[in-house]
């Protein structure tokens, strides 16, 4: 695949070249890119106070009001535990693996039921173990161990699919490297695909009609799974990391701009209304009118507002700040080279956008000026950043470097 770059060239030239030619064409207009150091009233950033007082707060409420929506409200729910599996040894004699059933009533006591399933390693004697939440596409697709329960809120879960998704899953990788996990699947907290969308989201979270969208209950999914970790005797709590790929890549996005618990920030391939810079146009990625016509019930009403900005260039925001909403807490973003529809660069320059906001408040980064090849990956410092050959996937070269950002 062939990507031509100009720094400033006109928008339909753009469009008619790539259109013409059948290749990649990228631009990114930095002069107007909105600034994350000038708030919307004019007012500039001056100290580190500004930033965590002001501008950062005013950014969460933006994202929270135009484009995601409002999370639940924790204490709206109230929240019960069965084990369903005890501490069981596994992985020849590596791992103990629990599975416990969550119980998340509404106070009109309807019941939503989430299944979550629990590695951690046997050697580090059940201490200060950092610890991976992720959302998965149903537990039983991470392995083909038939002791993991079938997703129970999966409407089509079949015994057909287990193991399907274990590429993304290096159970012993993770174990070896002395980490933990707690995953569940993201369909238990609110089901991916309109009709039961809007079901679930009036009738249990009794959200009013397209105010939030499912990325923000799935944030809340993550949330719920830092409220269990940190009941659990065996983990680190300066280190529990949020991991999402694409679509769980972005609410792991904006968990961690909402949720400070979040130590560490693993977001694979989120792409649009993810890390992707909506400002580095790619003839080839997703644009926002795209994805609120293919999902929108993903997001808000009021994203819908922005398509045609988008298309114009004349964006008020971009995704930059939301990144940079994670400071002081980590951030790595991975990409893979052949997902042209989540823009690879377009993440890199987010990142490396945010990150002067992460050196403006004296938190050290090394990210390089130009996007690493693949194969190098930068793990150190509070944003990490790889790219790696291949589709759009999380898989176990991706999970090594996450392993080695979570120990700095
Ligand atoms: C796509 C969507 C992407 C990404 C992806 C996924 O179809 O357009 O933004 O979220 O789904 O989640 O795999």
């Amino acid at each position: 695949m062939i990507t031509l770059y100009f720094k400033i060239s006109p928008f339909v030239v753009r469009i008619y070249l790539s259109m013409i030619l059948g290749f990649s064409v990228a631009t990114i207009s930095a002069q107007s890119l909105p600034d994350v150091f000038i708030g919307f009233s004019g007012e500039k950033v001056k100290s580190i106070e500004d930033w965590y007082t002001k501008r950062q707060p005013e950014i969460v409420r933006f994202f929270e009001k135009e484009v995601y929506g409002q999370r639940p409200v924790t204490n709206d729910f109230s929240f019960a535990y069965k084990i369903i599996e005890a501490e069981t040894i596994v992985l020849k004699g590596k791992a103990y693996r629990k599975q416990v059933r969550m119980f998340i009533s509404n106070n009109h006591h309807d019941t939503l039921t989430v299944d979550l399933l629990i590695y951690y390693p046997v050697k580090s004697g059940k201490m200060n173990i950092p610890v991976f939440t992720l959302l998965n596409y149903g537990n039983h697709t991470l392995t083909e161990d038939t002791d993991i329960r079938l997703s129970i809120s999966k409407l089509y879960t079949i015994e057909k699919e287990r193991g399907s998704f274990k590429r993304r899953f290096p159970i012993e990788t993770i174990i070896d490297s002395g980490c933990g996990v707690i995953t569940s699947c993201y369909e238990d907290f609110i089901p991916d695909n309109d009709i039961q969308f809007r079901r679930t989201s009036s009738s249990f979270y009794a959200i009013p009609p397209d105010s939030t969208g499912a990325i923000s209950i799935w944030a809340w999914a993550y949330s719920c799974m830092v409220d269990f970790a940190l009941q659990q005797s065996f983990i680190d709590p300066k280190k529990i990391a949020v991991i999402g790929q694409s679509r769980t890549g972005k609410a792991a996005l904006w968990a961690a701009a909402t949720d400070d618990r979040i130590g560490y920030a693993c977001i694979n391939e989120s792409g649009n209304s993810g890390a992707k810079l909506n400002f580095h146009y790619d003839s080839l990625a997703e644009t926002i009118e795209q994805i609120n016509t293919g999902f929108p019930y993903w997001f808000n009403k009021s994203y819908k507002g922005y398509n045609q900005m988008d298309i114009q260039r004349n964006l008020p925001f971009d995704q930059h700040w939301l990144i940079a909403s994670v400071a002081p807490r980590r951030v790595y973003v991975a990409v893979a080279k052949e997902d042209y529809w989540g823009d690879p660069e377009g993440q890199f320059v987010a990142l490396k956008e945010a990150e002067k906001l992460y050196n403006f408040l004296g938190l050290k980064t090394h990210l390089p000026s130009q996007m690493p090849m693949s194969g190098e990956a930068i793990t150190s410092g509070y944003c990490g950043f790889h790219i790696r050959e291949g589709k759009h996937d999380l898989l176990t070269e991706d999970w090594k470097q996450y392993l080695k950002f979570i120990k700095q």
